[in-house]
């Protein structure tokens, strides 16, 4: 679902998913909006190393599987798509309801891309809590109804993982690491153009994020897609502010100038799907002799990669573009890399809003 940082968001839970289960995770393409008509397939291994997720979980390639597995193990005429429950056809007013899984763009071109027609639909429905495996009596509930002897492969219309992605699985982040040629391109990029210490920032400001931050109030307490990264769980580390969702270019340079000043950082290095705001940041960092630097032709892989590697990062508290970063940063190293969020006051942690007792 979504573009990049959704589906790493839904990676996440299904490697708890398929973790929790015990089974093997057949690792999915990532999915690709950029050009206009049919989503176009990205191999999972031309994004993050399958060597270092099979630390935590059994893997196996999409490649792999087609070639090796699928022919004996899931033979054609036993494939069935798993999908919550029957729903009618987009297209074909008469057909019957089913999971319908290869209806429509991306779903159609993900399934061609994996090589699998369906006979048949299951409807997991009957779970409850669904793929949430901390849901009682879930785990043995997928294991009795489909056992792996029985449903050697569960091929789910929906990735079986939750959006937002849950706290709890995020320190699983730390098992996705870039691609060679990703790392090797950042590593270039920072060796060759940014001087140490320096600050990454992501400024998430294209159009469709402006009606995205419409839907925030000073009163709203339930999360808008990554807030729980800054505000936690209740949340409680801070006021849900349209600064934090959309943070005005005062907000972005006071921000900036702020920790330039107190890491003593030497360059900025900004990522945006928009306006990187070149020219007032350039001139706010003039005093310091600081430089500020975005990649030519930003893949958004690098950017993510060199924003990792960032001295001090700071974020869109509300984008899962930037918790992706966040995630890296918080769980990979022996001693977390700082991270901090535009238009964020962190309250401490140990806040959480008390309920109103009604004596
Ligand atoms: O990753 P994503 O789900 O994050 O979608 P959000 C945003 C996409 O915009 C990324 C591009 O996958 C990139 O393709 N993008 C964003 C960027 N920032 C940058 C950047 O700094 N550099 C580059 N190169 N590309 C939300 C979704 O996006 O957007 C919601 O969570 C919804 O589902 C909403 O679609 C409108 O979380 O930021």
């Amino acid at each position: 679902m979504g573009r990049f940082g959704n589906q790493v968001d839904q990676l996440l839970g299904t490697i708890s998913f398929a973790k929790g289960l015990d089974r093997t995770l057949v690792l999915p393409p990532f999915i690709d909006f950029a050009k206009p008509g049919k989503a176009q397939m990205i191999p999972f291994e031309d994004v993050y190393q399958p060597k270092f997720l099979s630390q935590y979980l059994k893997v196996i390639t999409l490649t792999e599987f087609k070639r090796d597995i699928a022919p004996t193990v899931w033979p054609k005429e036993s494939r069935k798509a798993l999908c919550w429950s029957p729903r009618e056809s987009f297209y074909e007013k008469n057909a019957p309801s089913g999971c319908h899984a290869k209806e429509g763009n991306p779903f159609g071109p993900f399934w061609d891309y994996a090589g699998v027609d369906f006979v048949d639909d299951e409807f997991y429905g009957k779970i409850e809590g669904g793929y949430d495996l901390s849901t009682r009596g879930a785990k043995s509930a997928w294991n009795e109804l489909y056992s792996s002897s029985d449903h050697p492969v569960l091929a789910f219309t929906g990735a079986p993982g939750a959006f937002p992605s849950k706290r709890k699985d995020w320190e699983t982040q730390k098992f996705l690491r870039w691609n060679g040629k990703i790392l090797r391109s950042a590593r270039k990029f920072i060796n060759e153009t940014l001087q140490r210490p320096f600050v990454g920032i992501h400024l998430r400001n294209n159009v469709d994020w402006k009606g995205v931050c419409e839907h925030i109030h000073s009163d709203r307490k339930d999360h808008l897609f990554a807030s729980a990264q800054c505000l936690g769980d209740h949340p409680q580390k801070g006021d849900f502010t349209k600064e934090i969702c959309a943070p005005s270019e005062k907000t972005v340079i006071e921000a900036v100038v702020d920790k330039v000043g107190s890491i003593g950082a030497r360059s900025v290095f900004v990522t945006s799907d928009k306006d990187y705001m070149m020219i007032p940041i350039g001139e706010a960092l003039t005093a310091y002799d600081v430089k500020v630097f975005t990649l030519k032709d930003e893949d958004p892989f690098i950017a993510l990669a060199v924003l990792q590697e960032s001295d001090h990062f700071i974020g869109n508290c509300v984008s899962t573009f930037s918790s992706i970063v966040t995630r890296h940063r918080q769980y990979s190293y022996s001693q977390p890399r700082p991270s901090s969020y535009f238009g964020h006051h962190p309250r401490p942690d140990q806040y959480i809003p008390s309920k109103k007792i009604e004596l």
